[in-house]
């Protein structure tokens, strides 16, 4: 399938997503969400890769949903398409880990869909914000509930009411980002962190993502549970005989992703 509004490569195990609309920030609309979830799919299904970073310019991750396109929509629209729901989330379906790579803007929809990832790695260029108020409407695509339980209530309170951007520093001081690199770093950094995971059980890296998920789904004590039986069924796995034996002759695992 060829892309208009993405650009997809694969470099060897890791799989990158590039938004590619600059004359529009990136903007979410249709066509680059149905192009990101095809990639997205595509991904998965590809036993060659083992992670996946998604990355925009270094002017914007995505400046939010494409205003224009949802200016021209009403209710009866927004309802019978289910905007949103329906192409918006694939992201959050994809077994595999998802790095988001930030620089520039991450507003609304651009933040949402940063947050959808496992983790972010920002540039020190990176805003981030949910400004949808200053429009006259609220976050739609989990802002008002993912940016609460990644930053508290507090600062999210702080952010979706008056619309301000919080810059990078602030995202890791607030714990929304992982860690913060010179921007002419970033996808270097992105690449060389989703390589790592790439030579890791991929069993175990699903399962570990799964395994943190859990942790905003449910209570401690369900979530523990999940974990230990989680923990029990990678001896299941070649890969875990495999790995503590190279660790006990000090030598480098060959792990098989079985
Ligand atoms: N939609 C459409 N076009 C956009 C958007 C957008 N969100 N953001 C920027 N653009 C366009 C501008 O219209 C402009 O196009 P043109 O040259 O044709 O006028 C071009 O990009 C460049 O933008 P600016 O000239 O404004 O650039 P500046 O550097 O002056 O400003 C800003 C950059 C601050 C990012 C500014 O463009 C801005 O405030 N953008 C809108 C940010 C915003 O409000 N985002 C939230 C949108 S609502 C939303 O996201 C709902 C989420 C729904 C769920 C999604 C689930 C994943």
């Amino acid at each position: 399938m060829s892309y208009e509004t993405i650009l997809l490569d694969k470099r060897e195990a890791v799989g990158v997503i590039t938004l590619n609309r600059p004359k529009a920030l990136n903007a979410l609309n249709n066509q680059l969400m149905d192009e990101l979830t095809a990639a997205l799919r595509d991904l998965e299904a590809d036993d060659e890769i083992g992670c996946i970073v998604i990355t925009g310019s270094e002017k914007a991750f995505a400046a939010g949903a494409d205003i224009k396109q949802m200016a021209e929509k009403d209710y009866t629209d927004v309802f019978m398409e289910d905007f949103i729901t329906a192409n918006w989330e694939e992201a959050t379906r994809v077994r595999k880990p998802i790095i988001a790579a930030v620089a520039g803007f991450a507003l609304g929809g651009g933040c949402e869909l940063a947050m959808m990832c496992d983790f972010i790695i920002a540039a020190e260029n990176a805003k981030f914000g949910q400004p949808e108020i200053t429009i006259g409407v609220i976050p739609g695509g989990g802002g008002t509930q993912r940016l609460t339980r990644f930053v508290g209530k507090s600062k999210a309170m702080d952010m979706v009411l008056t619309g301000r951007h919080m810059d990078a520093a602030e995202a890791l001081a607030s714990g929304l980002v992982s860690r913060v690199v010179p921007t002419e770093d970033l996808l270097d950094e992105a690449l060389d962190t989703a390589e790592k995971i790439t030579t890791y059980s991929r069993p175990a890296v699903m399962l570990a993502k799964e395994s943190v998920n859990r942790a905003y789904e449910t209570t401690l004590a369900e979530g523990v549970r999940f974990e230990r039986r989680v923990f029990h069924s990678l001896f299941a796995f070649e890969d875990q005989s495999e790995g503590m034996a190279a660790f006990i002759e000090k030598r480098r695992p060959q792990f098989k992703n079985r």
